[in-house]
């Protein structure tokens, strides 16, 4: 067994060690009871536990003892969304589930040193880099009689991951690999929000994709059953065990987004101690008690900090020049953070059928947009940049899909033309995040696209009216008319 995390696919086809003795110790927990701190069922709780739901799923019986709340108030319930918490938070989590499961393998009789592999499921040089490894699809261990704890539990089905139009996924990309700063409105690791800041956070890039449409790809997107794939929904992800490699694969584009040039990792002391307001919990590798960590424990020199075998096939981060030592720049962000210049009336819902809303750019904010996005630009610093933000969508759905064109012509039915997409996203965790007792506070999701690109071949076809600029929202799996999704508010911003 390796010192470093590697990459699933070149473990092995079928049937490697790493995956059995994963498997093994996967069993091992699931006979431990959920009040035990080590177990199967209590790692998942900490992402996110629902009692109902968990009955309903038959992973807890009803007359089931849960651990006092003197542990749960501290460990279950955690998982950061839509957070600059989101990164740090789930690399503790990973760090700690892989001290437990190789703790386990030991204690099976099984070698020292099991680390968490990673799915690099946008590895371009790998052609089964998008295909579920296959010890999660096999239905029994290779003694062909003990059920394979990879692959017994619900998901959507494919094997595959890739362009999914029914869920309004188009595909998974690294476009926010090339986000520059960590924190901000739009920015690579979250938006800056405190654990239960009130105020809805921004997903981050990363977190948005291709993290979220990993994970309803894999988990599905149908409405009200929540039982269509344990990925799809915040209570349910981390009992399925490919959540593990899928969110090492994550962590991994984070440490290697840290070597690329250029980048500003957030370092102040609010975020490298935080969160202020509930600290950050893990057990402790026997289960004997819990452990705090902040932020900081995840960056080097911190005890979750991660190693891997490689930060560049699937990361689209370039190796360095031979020789040439990497560089991370500290300090304050440098990017100005984008300004609203124009917004919709009021709030949109959407059922069955696609909706257009209109948004309004102030003229004089118009006719400067025009000039700094047109075909005779200045090249500034940097070219202007454009965004389209989607406030606090929310929908009863476990997951579902989204989909915003801008000027689409008119009477266009599902044909939506692909040149005037202005974004797209899987909404993990719909329903959880639109809770109002919910750990998200009910907000939602809050979610930016780019449309640089659009509106300046929106200009270009002289097709661009600041005054009103049609904004048309697909819902996929919303949950219908009866279930709708709604989005608060529909805004432009320029930085
Ligand atoms: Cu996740």
């Amino acid at each position: 067994m390796a010192g470093k995390r590697e990459d699933a696919w070149k473990l092995g086809a079928g049937w490697n060690d790493t995956f059995l003795w994963y498997a093994k110790a996967i069993i091992e927990l699931k006979t431990r009871d959920v009040t035990d701190r080590t177990s199967w069922r209590y790692l998942a709780a900490m992402h996110q536990f629902d009692r109902d739901m968990w009955i309903g799923l038959g992973i807890i019986d009803k007359n089931a003892a849960l651990p006092p709340a003197s542990d749960t108030l501290i460990a279950w319930n955690q998982c950061q969304h839509s957070s600059y918490y989101f990164l740090p938070w789930h690399r503790g989590y990973l760090a700690r589930f892989e001290d437990i499961i190789a703790a386990t393998i030991v204690a099976l009789g099984g070698p020292v040193g099991w680390k968490l592999p990673y799915w690099n499921y946008l590895d371009a040089t790998n052609p089964n880099a998008r295909k579920i490894p296959e010890a999660f699809l096999l239905k029994y261990l290779p003694d062909g009689v003990t059920r394979n704890p990879l692959e017994d539990l619900p998901r959507y089905g494919q094997t595959v991951i890739g362009p999914e139009p029914g869920f309004g996924i188009p595909d998974i990309d690294l476009s926010a690999m090339k986000e520059t700063d960590f924190t901000g409105t739009v920015s690579f690791g979250g938006s800056k929000t405190l654990f239960s800041n009130p105020e809805a956070g921004v997903r981050g890039q990363l977190e948005n994709a291709p993290h979220g449409s990993v994970h309803v790809l894999v988990g599905g997107a149908l409405p009200v059953n929540p039982g269509d794939g344990f990925l799809s929904a915040f209570e349910t992800a981390g009992l399925d065990p490919l959540f593990w490699l899928h969110h090492c694969n994550i962590d991994r584009l984070w440490a290697a987004w840290m070597t690329a040039p250029g980048v500003k990792m957030e370092s102040g002391k609010q975020w490298l101690d935080g969160p202020s307001d509930r600290a950050f919990a893990v057990p402790t590798v026997d289960g004997s008690g819990l452990e705090n960590y902040a932020a900081r424990d995840t960056l080097a020199g911190g005890k979750f900090y991660p190693e891997y075998d490689d930060l560049h096939l699937g990361t689209g981060v370039p190796a360095p020049s031979a020789g040439g030592a990497i560089r991370v720049a500290q300090g304050p962000t440098s990017m100005a953070e984008p300004i609203v210049i124009g917004a919709n009336g009021q709030k949109v819902s959407i059922g069955d059928a696609p909706v257009e809303t209109a948004v309004t750019i102030a003229s004089k904010e118009g006719s400067a947009v025009i000039v700094a996005m047109g075909p005779n630009a200045p090249e500034r610093p940097a070219p202007a940049r454009l965004f389209l933000k989607l406030e606090n969508i929310r929908g009863a759905s476990i997951a579902g899909g989204i989909q915003a064109y801008i000027n689409p012509p008119a009477g266009a039915g599902a044909d939506l033309p692909q040149d005037r997409v202005a974004g797209s996203a899987a909404l993990f965790g719909l329903a959880s995040a639109s809770k109002v007792d919910g750990q998200h506070g009910g907000n939602g999701i809050t979610l930016i696209f780019d449309i640089s690109d659009l509106a300046r071949r929106l200009i270009e076809q002289k097709d661009f009216d600041p005054k009103h600029l049609r904004v048309k929202i697909v819902s996929v799996h919303s949950g219908g008319d009866a279930n709708p999704v709604t989005i608060d508010r529909v805004s432009v911003l320029r930085d």
